[in-house]
């Protein structure tokens, strides 16, 4: 062999070396920045299984690196969503019918699904779910599985179908359409009868499913009772499921059941901490997964206490059999009740209170489901539309200039390709984080001008995982930082309220994380006078 090719192979071999040396360095940068985590082999997952004696940091670090599904990402994003409780109990003043009602009391004079549409639309909502059967069994829809339904009220001769309207006139707005759909029914013959009751649920939910387009949301009350006959249902939920993601593969399945979380209470205000990864209430972990691995959840599902302060502490979860992306819905009335009554016409919640509302949900990692119940009419009344619309102008004015738009940004650590910039770029994809194991930082702003604010907006990069468990504002007050705000979750949104602060430079000071923290979003606002106050 001569030298020359020695040197020749030699050189053959190290560029090859070198080109694998750099596709594994790719490849692992690669994976942690799509999960940014300390678990850069697990495949992102909605879902974690937790081995017994498992360690708490371990869980820590495991919770830390949960993501949202597809659907629960996309259904996050609608931040604001309205119920429409409209049925049975309009025409006859009740909350809860029993079931015996006469279809003939069904009859709106005036019913316009396209002006429901229209007000939600306006007031900034995303989406319409309609009762479209409440706990009396009274169907809005013209369902074949019983004859207690519009087809069988004087509502335009027994032609009708409110389900149906709503649906065109979402798509025609470009509004998302979900059904809420009573599992309790009073009126069924079949309820209690366990097998025929969820044969008979699971026929209406076809029917719901595949005559009215896309479905966004399937939304199951927990309230439940005895039927007709006294005997209590016994919920083939797993076979239920099935059905919503053979049919409906996009919509998430809220409340009793595996996708959205209820908040715990119908006040519309949201926990201050408020964590989208919660124990999993599971007898038998290992069905978590087994049975798909698209929906892994579904055959171990069983609804967990959601009134309780903590859900999701270090604590919590320390103790926690399985974990998963569990976020949080607040439903709560315009009115005091959910059905529309005549008599609470004048208790229309303010404009300033649904802001209130707004900030204490939304603001809090949450989506906000807010009910306005038609009338007899079958309109929307114009004491709730007065309402929706001063709330809006109040958000809208204040939302509208963000302070730190155009600002110069700096992170105390950042990651190749996560610069700090990204935070302030309007791209919803890209993002901040920190350095692999750096836990804390401090980003500041140096706003374009000086500036008086006294909203902040915070936004994670949830599909990296829910990390940020305490934070501090602090403004330049030319002589030293003083601090105007804190927080602890920040998740898919944090909203924060505050005394006005006049300031040019902002600062950030991320206390303590589970993992690196992420950052997609941060602004900064100014509330109008006559708007809601902290
Ligand atoms: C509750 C029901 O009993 C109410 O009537 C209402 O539908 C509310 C949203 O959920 O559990």
């Amino acid at each position: 062999m001569t030298s020359k090719r020695v040197s020749a192979i030699t050189f053959m071999v190290f560029g090859v070396a070198a080109i694998v040396v750099l596709i594994i360095i790719f490849q692992s940068q690669q994976k942690s920045s799509v999960l940014g985590s300390n678990t850069a082999s697990d495949p992102p997952a909605n879902f974690a299984l937790i081995a017994p004696g498992e360690p708490p940091e371990s869980i820590i670090r495991k919770a830390a690196v949960i993501v949202p599904s597809p659907r629960q990402w996309a259904w996050q994003q609608r931040d604001f969503i309205a119920f429409v409780h409209f049925g049975m109990n309009t025409f006859t003043g009740r909350e809860w019918g029993e079931g015996t009602e006469d279809p003939a009391l069904f009859n709106p004079t005036d019913f316009d699904a396209r002006q429901w549409a229209r007000v939600m639309k306006d007031a900034g909502m995303s989406m319409i779910i309609v009762t479209a059967k409440h706990h009396d069994g009274f169907c809005l829809w013209p369902s074949k599985f019983t004859a207690h339904s519009v087809r069988s009220s004087p509502w335009r001769g027994g032609k009708g179908d409110v389900v149906g309207d709503v649906a065109a006139a979402c798509r025609e707005a470009g509004l998302k359409f979900g059904v809420y759909l009573s599992p309790w029914d009073r009126h069924e013959p079949s309820f209690g009868d366990s097998p025929r009751y969820n044969e008979h649920f699971r026929n209406q939910l076809r029917e719901l499913l595949t005559a009215y387009g896309e479905v966004a949301e399937v939304w199951f009350d927990g309230a439940n009772g005895e039927g007709p006959n006294g005997k209590r249902q016994e919920y083939d939920w797993p076979s239920i499921y099935k059905v919503i993601r053979e049919l409906q593969p996009e919509s998430v399945i809220a409340i009793m059941g595996p996708d959205v979380r209820w908040v715990g209470t119908e006040s519309g205000y949201g926990r201050e901490t408020e964590w989208s990864v919660v124990p999993a209430n599971v007898q038998e972990p290992a069905r978590i997964g087994a049975a798909s691995q698209q929906h892994p959840y579904d055959d171990a599902f069983i609804p967990i206490d959601m009134t309780k302060d903590d859900l999701g502490s270090r604590e919590r979860i320390a103790e926690a059999k399985a974990l998963i992306w569990y976020p949080s819905e607040v439903d709560v009335s315009i009115r005091p009740g959910w059905f529309y009554h005549a008599d609470q016409d004048d208790k229309v919640k303010t404009p300033e209170k649904l802001v209130d509302i707004y900030y204490s949900s939304v603001g809090r990692n949450g989506v906000l489901l807010l009910n306005v119940p038609p009338d007899k009419r079958g309109l929307i009344h114009e004491n709730d539309v007065k309402a929706l619309s001063g709330m809006r102008k109040i958000l809208e004015a204040t939302f509208r200039t963000d302070f730190a738009a155009g600002a110069a940004v700096r992170a105390s650590s950042a990651r190749k390709g996560h610069k700090a910039e990204a935070i302030l770029d309007q791209d919803k994809e890209s993002y901040w984080t920190s350095e692999e194991g750096v836990e804390t930082a401090e980003i500041e702003f140096d706003l374009a001008a000086e500036a008086v604010f006294d909203r902040v907006l915070l936004q994670e990069h949830i599909r990296a995982g829910q990390r940020i468990e305490r934070f501090v504002l602090e403004g330049w007050d030319g002589v030293a930082w003083k601090k105007f705000a804190e927080g602890t979750t920040v998740g898919y949104k944090r909203l924060l309220r505050f005394p006005a602060v006049t300031a040019k430079r902002v600062r950030l000071v991320i206390e303590k994380s589970r993992t690196s923290p992420t950052l997609a979003a941060f602004g900064l606002y100014k509330a109008p006078a006559q708007g809601a106050r902290p």
